[in-house]
């Protein structure tokens, strides 16, 4: 803080606006935050063409020349509340250089900017206090402060102190309704996974507990485990297990300390439709394409940029000044999350889960699941929404001929950030492509060649675009290793720059050697530091640290990689850690760094990914319960007592920022869809309105289901595909079915192989029809013991036969192998159901 002493008696010459006395309005709270900006910028904010910094204790910002309008650059600050008939003072100090005349204003935010105090400071390079005094006419919850400082030829600098706004009521402390304090998952429990809830209390020896039915009556009891106060929340909490008590039911409830839970089911088919709602979301995030009522009842709405005034993209779209000479049809893919921007870095992960949840149980995924246009096809839903990202990714790659042919660009979005609510038809923003990256094209290689294993039954001829595309894109990588995405290119879109891209290095090699056994990507897996090293971060992985995906393919999809079982041993390394995270939380949580990630529920959903391939690749119970246990946070067991999936528990996160979903801003656009995941608590709270409620919040407090707070409360595609991947492991019914298979081939070339089936149930199986898919290309020639046939990839061997509980049949086949690896099948389906 610095004060313009200089300048005191400037203070009692100054105009005040109303004839009431400052004295009086002096005397009441303050209600401007920082201002003093002692705490940093925040919650201050800036047009986009100005950058907020503190200088010996006070706001400065150079100034843009060229500007028109005053409120062409605006410093503010908002959300202040008012209260009609008060009388408020309102002060500042300010210096500039040179001398200028500002404008200083309380005002409403929207429009019609109605202002309660307007005023013309003449400002100097000595620097000045200035006051004013006004009342309100109107209560308002969300005034404006601003300072409009446009419409200048030059440019200039200004800087800003001890900004006051005294008077009205007291400034309102949130303080979030967290409900009952037993916390407990919302939507249920599954009969035979573990069942614990977190009790918030002040005791600190053991409670008791009872579990009731619908009905009142009491069917479980027993005592809590305190557990101590809880870092992420600051809370002092317990834990009860309930685990042991598996009566499917719905409308449970939990009671300890004189509190009574939120009611819950315990069911069987809890997670069947999660997966679902969580991949039906990427339809109403396309851009390129009308959004059809009919498949979306609520949320139609006309394509978004695809060259119809006002929009000025997708079709032709030109490179920022000076990055290229050409434009490109970038029509289509998702927007990536509440603003219109498409990123190739986070389109990368978002469809590469997509398919890896296909890939990783692809019986489970059928036409017709998802209500898209495409449904009715023939083909996956699951695969026609990942192609519609894919096709996106394809259209950034640099043209031959180009400069950086092969290398992709990083992201096309709007030339300048645009406001809350604005539907993507109506964006009349210039659509530029930025410069291309080494991890964008990265992100293309690994995706595409994933693509070209997947898409290869269904359509060769994109299949084979796809791996052209990868090695194209592999080439031009390796040619141009360290282009890195400017961090400062987050003006109309964000930055999502990263300076290390090894690891997406890593991350496309992997892809490009699974789909094709070639040397140049074994080598380069092989000799990659991230092939061996401890990639598992306490922190999870995402956009920027991809080298999990890499390894967690090389572990889980067949390959002849001859260190593999090291490989999957070293899944299940990082699952051990985040067991023992989880284990330690009072809160069940997988993740649980000192200060909380933006988008930290995508971080705890992708650490239960590892979760689940550890049970994957073992089948060992612990792995299965963790991910389990580690849902119920998402879904209500935290100390917000909320769910952050929307439609989901009966407390959920409704209104995350989206340009279309502005349901709280305008009530004739909609909410977020059901199954749409908010990104979470997020302890920087980089925006104004969190910046304004939540200082100084413990990590698990660092979050509010409001629009404006675009750091803790968005949605994007890559936070819902790890709640699309983990929720189609928690639907599995593969431990419903009853059924082991053990697989083993001998010989190269022209190879036979041997499969036993054993009945690991309870029923006796009439008939039975098994099936797998060869992904080394090899084909089956002859076949004893079933009738075997293959369709592509996929092999089924049948039979008449009964396989009686606890016996095992055998058959046999004799197969060529023209190239390459002979990975065995590791995934097989009896009569439809996964086997063990
Ligand atoms: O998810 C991104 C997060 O990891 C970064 O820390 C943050 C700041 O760069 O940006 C997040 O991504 C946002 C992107 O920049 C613009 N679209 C919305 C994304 C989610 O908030």
């Amino acid at each position: 803080m610095t004060r313009y002493r200089a300048a005191l008696l400037a203070l009692f010459t100054m105009v005040a606006l109303s004839p009431t006395t400052a004295a009086t309005a002096d005397e009441g709270p303050e209600q401007i935050v920082n201002g003093t900006f002692d705490a940093g910028t925040a919650p201050w904010w800036g047009t986009g063409n100005v950058t907020l910094a503190v200088n010996e204790g006070r706001l400065c910002a150079d100034i843009p020349g060229g500007t028109v309008n005053p409120w062409d650059v605006i410093i503010g600050q908002n959300d202040i509340q008012l209260v009609a008939g008060d009388t408020y003072a309102y002060g500042f100090g300010a210096s500039t250089t040179p001398a200028k005349v500002g404008r200083a204003l309380v005002q409403l935010p929207v429009d019609p900017y109605t202002q309660y105090l307007s005023a013309a400071p003449e400002l100097s390079v000595s620097g000045n206090d200035y006051s004013y005094t006004f009342t309100a006419p109107v209560s308002l919850p969300n005034a404006q402060v601003a300072f409009q400082l446009g419409g200048s030829a030059e440019p200039w600098r200004f800087c800003l102190d001890d900004v006051s706004l005294k008077g009205g009521a007291e400034p309102e402390v949130y303080e979030p309704d967290t409900g009952p304090r037993v916390r407990v998952n919302m939507v249920g429990y599954l009969p035979t996974g573990p069942k614990k809830a977190t009790v918030v209390t002040t005791a600190t020896t053991a409670l008791d507990w009872e579990l009731k039915n619908a009905g009142k009556q009491t069917v479980a009891r027993g005592k809590t485990t305190p557990r101590g106060v809880d870092a992420s929340s600051g809370q002092n909490t317990h834990t009860l297990d309930f685990g042991s008590y598996r009566k499917q039911g719905k409308g449970y409830t939990l009671t300890a300390d004189g509190e009574t839970s939120r009611p819950f089911d315990i069911a069987a088919d809890l997670y069947d439709v999660l997966p679902i709602d969580a991949l039906k979301f990427y339809y109403t995030q396309r851009s390129g394409i009308e959004i059809l009522d009919s498949l979306r009842p609520g949320y139609a709405r006309p394509a978004g940029h695809v060259g119809v005034a006002p929009n000025q993209g997708d079709v032709s779209v030109p490179c920022q000044p000076g990055v290229c000479d050409y434009s490109l049809n970038v029509k289509g893919g998702w927007y990536d999350a509440g603003d219109h921007g498409k990123y190739v870095v986070n389109g990368g992960i978002s469809v590469y889960q997509l398919m890896a949840t296909y890939e990783r149980d692809k019986a489970a995924f059928k036409d017709r699941q998802l209500n898209i246009p495409e449904s009715g096809n023939g083909k996956p839903d699951i695969l026609d929404e990942a192609r519609w990202e894919q096709e996106f990714l394809l259209s950034m790659q640099v043209p031959e001929g180009k400069p950086f042919a092969g290398m992709a660009h990083h992201k096309i979005h709007d030339q300048n950030w645009t406001g809350l609510p604005l539907l993507p038809h109506l964006d009349p923003q210039l659509r530029e492509l930025h410069p291309t990256s080494t991890a964008a094209t990265l992100n293309l290689a690994a995706t595409a060649a994933q693509a070209a294993r997947l898409f290869a039954p269904y359509d060769a001829e994109f299949a084979a675009r796809n791996l052209k595309a990868a090695r194209k894109a592999w080439v031009a990588a390796k040619a141009n290793p360290a282009r890195y995405a400017d961090p400062n290119d987050g003006i109309g879109g964000g930055a999502y720059n990263d300076n290390d891209v090894s690891d997406e290095f890593y991350w496309a090699a992997a892809e490009l050697f699974i789909t094709t056994g070639e040397k140049e990507f074994k080598d380069f897996v092989l000799a990659s530091p991230h092939h061996t090293g401890d990639i598992w971060r306490d922190r999870g992985f995402d956009w920027g640290n991809t080298a999990q995906l890499g390894r967690l393919d090389l572990a889980t999809v067949p390959n002849a990689l001859p260190d593999r079982a090291r490989v999957r041993q070293s899944v299940l390394e990082g699952a051990e850690k985040y067991l023992a995270i989880q284990k330690a939380h009072p809160y069940g949580l997988a993740y649980n760094p000192p200060d909380f990630d933006w988008g930290s529920n995508n971080l705890v959903l992708n650490n239960l990914v590892v979760l689940a391939t550890a049970y994957d690749l073992t089948g060992q119970e612990k792995y299965q319960a963790a991910v389990r246990e580690g849902m119920d946070y998402l879904l209500g067991r935290n100390a917000l007592n909320q769910s952050y999936v929307t439609g989901y528990g009966e407390v959920a996160s409704k209104n995350q920022h989206s340009r279309w979903y502005s349901h709280q801003l305008d009530p004739a656009l909609p909410n977020p869809p059901k199954g749409s995941l908010a990104g979470g608590p997020n302890s920087s709270i980089q925006d104004p309105l969190a910046q304004r409620l939540l200082q100084g919040c413990k990590p698990q407090f660092c979050y509010i289901d409001d629009i404006e707070s675009w750091s803790t409360n968005e949605l994007t595609i890559n936070w819902n595909s790890p709640l699309a991947w983990v929720s189609a492991f928690l639907a599995d019914k593969s431990e419903r079915s009853d059924c082991q298979v053990r697989y083993s081939a001998h010989g190269s070339g022209t190879f036979t192989g041997q499969v036993a089936i054993e009945n690991t149930g309870k029923a006796t199986v009439d008939g039975w029809s098994l099936r797998w898919s060869f992904l080394g290309g090899q084909r089956i020639r002859d076949g004893w013991g079933a009738t075997l046939s293959q369709s592509g990839s996929v092999v089924t061997a049948k039979s008449s036969g009964k396989i009686k509980p606890g016996r095992s049949v055998t058959f046999g086949f004799a197969a060529t192998n023209t190239s390459g690896p002979n990975p065995a099948p590791e995934v097989f389906h009896l009569n439809g159901d996964r086997c063990k």
